[in-house]
């Protein structure tokens, strides 16, 4: 299976400001995830759910401030300003990355089409509603911007950390390896002149020209085999209701005990959904749950989804892949 490409670490620009952070502690009312506060037309308040981080979130912060999420802040199930979110209640039941343009921010890619399959130096700006590139990004997991890059078929999955110039414009090297339509998903909050954040995932296709050989999508398993060890994972996903999900790492039939944070926590689960790639992103407790990683998860739809769950061991970042039917 693919291994996690690793990258040097982003150089963060002066202009990449950190965002408040909830420092960890007393966080439990918070374990999936919900995000408050962007201002929509200069009144709306728009609550958002897709995925936090405990360490990063606390529940008594501002308004303005949390983690990264799938979904676009407008979107209609979210302006329900008074509503409460119990903790457990609808993380993850929007999907983000569907657009390439939400909430008044474009990804603008400087080429979607490449004439051979093979690594690429990707280049694009996150566009403000003005039409110039964004340079100021809230730093969320430990980045200002995720880049997560896969085939729509699946394979070839990539979590990048592009870096940004003075001027605003993302690069980095992703390996287009094959033939096809491939998507590229922006994760990112994206600060305003008046300090407004807002959260949001867009996507774009990228176009690699050559002789495409889909591949389907591997059956539905609970059991994944990276590099020589064994992830698992329990817990079923349903539509409309949070549940959890813990992912255990196995090495010659015992867990895997040295997981180590990577990007502020201690794994990362990308989920994306057959047929529209629609994105979901949601993000674990805070520590350990008996070795493994807990992430709530509420699913969007029926359907099949595929799962990538980015985990550190040995200071060696590796990615399982599961296939996920939501009934
Ligand atoms: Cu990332």
């Amino acid at each position: 299976m693919p291994e996690q490409a690793t990258q040097p670490d982003a150089h963060v620009p002066e202009q990449v400001v950190r965002a408040q952070s909830g420092g960890g502690g007393g966080a439990p009312a918070d374990p999936a995830g919900t995000r408050l506060g962007v201002f929509v037309g200069g009144l709306i308040l728009a609550l958002v759910v897709g995925f936090t981080l405990g360490k990063l979130l606390g529940p008594a912060e501002s308004p303005t401030q949390g983690a990264t999420t799938g979904a676009p802040a407008s979107s209609p199930d979210a302006m329900g300003g008074a509503h409460v979110h119990s903790p457990l209640a609808s993380a993850g039941s929007e999907v983000g990355g569907l657009s390439v343009s939400s909430g008044g921010y474009t990804m603008a890619p400087a080429a979607a089409v490449f004439a051979a399959p093979g690594p690429q130096d990707l280049k694009f700006t996150i566009n403000g509603a003005d039409g110039k590139p964004v340079t100021k990004f809230a730093i969320m997991h430990e980045k200002p911007l995720h880049l997560v890059v896969v085939r729509r078929d699946m394979t070839g999955y990539q979590h990048l950390h592009p870096t940004m110039a003075p001027d605003g414009t993302w690069s980095v090297r992703a390996d287009l390896a094959t033939p096809g339509v491939w998507r590229a998903y922006a994760d990112f909050t994206a600060i305003n002149a008046a300090g407004t954040q807002t959260a949001l995932a867009l996507g774009t296709d990228l176009v690699v020209a050559g002789d495409h050989r889909p591949q389907p999508l591997p059956a539905a398993a609970r059991e994944a085999t990276v590099d020589g060890q064994t992830v698992v994972f329990e817990g079923t996903p349903v539509i409309g209701a949070s549940q959890p999900l813990l992912f255990t790492v196995k090495q010659g039939g015992a867990t895997v005990t040295g997981l180590e944070p990577y990007l502020g926590s201690f794994g990362h689960l990308v989920v994306l959904r057959e047929l529209d790639l629609g994105y979901v992103h949601v993000h674990p407790e805070p520590a350990l749950v008996n070795g493994g990683v807990k992430f709530w998860m509420s699913a969007p739809s029926p359907g099949r989804y595929r799962m990538f769950f980015d985990y550190s061991v040995g200071g060696r970042v590796r990615t399982a892949q599961f296939t996920l039917v939501v009934k």
